[in-house]
């Protein structure tokens, strides 16, 4: 990641002072789902044309991963956790998918311990943190609760739905200065 977060803070700040105003068009999928922090993180998401007012009384987010399309095999769950970064610590991640069944794919969810593993979907040493079971119904929930990268993939079929399935995704909680 090259920053520190003693660096990455800084610049958020700096961007926070400089912007304090926020981008819209999030699936949060949730009832507060007109967020309106002052949310900018690593120039992603930024959207000039979605100008909203902060809104220093909103406390941790909480978001189905994928927002509509819930976990399933080949959408790019990269692409959707850039455009909706960024994302906070004490944020809750929802994985939506169903159990399996004679004609739908079992998924799971794991977390990959470091950068390479989640490059290579390689599961060996990732720990699987909702079976296949788990995102039944209103689905897993996983609160962002470390200041650390969090790596998610699905495990099944042996790191398939990782590498071709689109089904992985990185995500880098920061800090929410006021509620
Ligand atoms: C910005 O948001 C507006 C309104 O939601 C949308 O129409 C536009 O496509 C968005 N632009 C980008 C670059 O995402
Ligand atoms: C900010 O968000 C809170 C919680 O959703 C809401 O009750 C409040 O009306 C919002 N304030 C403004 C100024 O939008
Ligand atoms: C997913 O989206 C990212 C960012 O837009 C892109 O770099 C990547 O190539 C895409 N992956 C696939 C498998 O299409
Ligand atoms: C995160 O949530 C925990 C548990 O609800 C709470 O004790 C803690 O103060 C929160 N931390 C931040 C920085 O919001
Ligand atoms: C699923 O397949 C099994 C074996 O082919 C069959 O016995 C069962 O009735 C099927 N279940 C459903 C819900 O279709
Ligand atoms: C998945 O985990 C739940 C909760 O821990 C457990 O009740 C269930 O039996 C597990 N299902 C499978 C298929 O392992
Ligand atoms: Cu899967």
């Amino acid at each position: 990641m090259g920053f520190t977060f003693a660096c990455r803070l800084m610049l958020l700040v700096a961007a926070a002072s400089m912007l304090g105003v926020s981008h819209a068009n999030k699936d949060w999928g949730s009832p507060k789902s007109s967020y309106t922090g002052w949310g900018w993180g690593w120039g992603w998401g930024w959207n000039s044309t979605n100008k909203h007012p902060l809104n220093e009384t909103q406390g941790p987010q909480k978001m189905i991963v994928g927002g509509s399309q819930n976990w399933h095999f080949g959408f790019n769950y990269s692409q959707w956790a850039f455009q909706n970064a960024p994302f906070y610590f004490n944020d809750t991640l929802v994985f939506k998918y169903d159990p399996p069944s004679n004609n739908t794919f079992p998924h799971s969810v794991y977390l990959f311990p470091d950068r390479w593993s989640y490059l290579n979907c390689n599961l060996k040493r990732a720990k699987m943190i909702a079976n296949a079971t788990q995102g039944d119904g209103d689905g897993f929930e996983f609160v962002l609760d470390k200041w650390s990268p969090f790596y998610f993939a699905c495990g099944e079929r042996n790191g398939i739905h990782c590498k071709a399935g689109g089904m992985k995704f990185m995500v880098v909680p920061l800090f929410r200065f006021h509620y």
